[in-house]
């Protein structure tokens, strides 16, 4: 863990620059009535989940380069997250993936939860893998399977992964379905749906009233003809079959290229149907990238439209969870975290700075110039200014992935954990 006077010492040279910076922006707004304490604070309410999974690098099929010091344990996982929320306080909470989280020392981590001002905020289940022991494959599918037994199976598996979530004080369940088929004809499309729909209301039934579940689309991978839920018209159907607490959630990477996705915000919200997202880049499919990192504009235009649902009165969404799931083979896992959310408060700050009411005017009038200026306007104002004072508010580092270097954290984890450690993950 970073002191508090570490973190002093790591701000101290830059803090010159900084002040001289914000004050000239807050200026500049002031000048069109906007406070850039208004944004800052905005800023620091704004918590981003970190996925368990996330913490280790990942890799391809082809190969996995560990980079040494990773986490090999829920503990440990807990260590990194308190370590990125100190230097940015904007990661306040975790996402569990059982089993690969499964808690043991159920005290124990609500210590370690405590000293770190951190909660568990999801878990997600796992039937895209057979655990060793268990008694049925899941090669052809798991809520959607054939047979029954296998169904049953996979139902028990998620209402498990509930249970050990209340033990933390989770109230979330993420359900990413791998069910799908890679062939024309081997999986009848309208039944497969109803199975996975029954299989999923069991698990509704099974949920405490306070939870929500959270349904994932991807429209390809690991199957690659179909997929049992491939796109937010089927989550969004389920959702509409089960009740009030079954929500859509937005993967950035689960769409095909150039699909509008922020239209797909726009939609769900419109239908109070918008659960989460898990945020990552992605140029092809699910490449679970540094989250605007290509497509900056894209994350922009998508944290347009979360605001402008916000400020509409006649929007009645449920509290939108925010998730990152990444996954890195050639950068260090914590600096691409620490990237991602910096982009992320980037992108929610320019959209806080959209000139609202005159959008809504160019629109009426169909200007079509106007409009889109006015997006370009807020879209390619430097922010940085406003997330680092956000950063500090919070008492954390002013520039982040710099300090994270500057302290040298990953040199002490592998000394602390060894070369070799290797994370449980993707
Ligand atoms: C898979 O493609 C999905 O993005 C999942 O949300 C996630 O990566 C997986 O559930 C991790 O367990
Ligand atoms: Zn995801
Ligand atoms: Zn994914």
């Amino acid at each position: 863990m970073l002191t508090v006077q570490r973190l002093h010492d790591l701000n101290q040279p830059l803090l010159a620059e900084h002040q001289l910076q914000f004050s000239y922006l807050a200026d500049l707004l002031s000048r069109r009535h906007q406070d850039a304490q208004a944004v800052v604070r905005e800023l620091v309410k704004f918590q981003v989940a970190i996925p368990s999974w996330a913490l280790g690098t990942g890799g391809t099929r082809f190969g996995r380069f560990p980079l040494g010091g990773e986490p090999r344990n829920l503990e440990e996982k807990i260590g990194d997250v308190g370590l990125l929320h100190q230097l940015n306080g904007s990661s306040n909470s975790i996402s569990l993936h059982i089993p690969w989280d499964i808690p043991q020392d159920i005290a124990g981590l609500e210590q370690l939860q405590r000293e770190y001002g951190l909660v568990i905020d999801s878990v997600n289940s796992n039937t895209f893998q057979d655990q060793p022991g268990q008694p049925f494959s899941y090669k052809f599918g798991s809520l959607s399977h054939t047979e029954q037994a296998v169904r049953q199976q996979a139902i028990q598996h998620n209402i498990d992964c509930i249970n050990y979530g209340r033990q933390l004080g989770a109230r979330t369940l993420t359900v990413w379905l791998a069910d799908g088929s890679n062939f024309p004809g081997q999986q009848h499309l309208r039944r497969a749906y109803r199975r996975t729909q029954e299989s999923l209301a069991a698990i509704y039934e099974a949920m405490p009233s306070d939870w929500q579940l959270l349904i994932e689309y991807k429209p390809y991978e690991p199957h690659f003809y179909s997929m049992v839920i491939p796109d937010w018209g089927t989550s969004y159907s389920l959702c509409q079959s089960l009740g009030q607490n079954a929500n859509v959630l937005v993967d950035l990477g689960h769409h095909l290229p150039n699909t509008n996705i922020e239209q797909i915000v726009g939609r769900l919200q419109q239908f109070g149907r918008l659960g989460g997202f898990h945020f990552n880049g992605s140029m092809y499919g699910d490449d679970d990238l540094t989250t605007g990192s290509s497509k900056p504009f894209q994350l922009f235009l998508i944290f347009n439209e979360l605001v402008d649902a916000a400020r509409d009165t006649s929007v009645t969404n449920p509290l939108v969870a925010y998730m990152i799931d990444a996954s890195h083979n050639t950068k260090d896992p914590l600096e691409d975290l620490l990237q991602s959310i910096e982009n992320i408060l980037g992108a929610y700050a320019k959209a806080l700075l959209v000139d609202r009411e005159a959008l809504h005017e160019a629109q009426e009038t169909n200007d079509v110039v106007r409009a889109e200026e006015i997006l370009r306007d807020a879209f390619l104002l430097d922010v940085r200014p406003l997330v680092a004072e956000a950063y500090r508010q919070s008492g954390g580092a002013l520039k982040p992935v710099a300090a994270y270097r500057a302290a040298g954290v990953r040199e002490q984890l592998i000394q602390q954990r060894g070369k070799l450690s290797v994370s449980t993950g993707l």
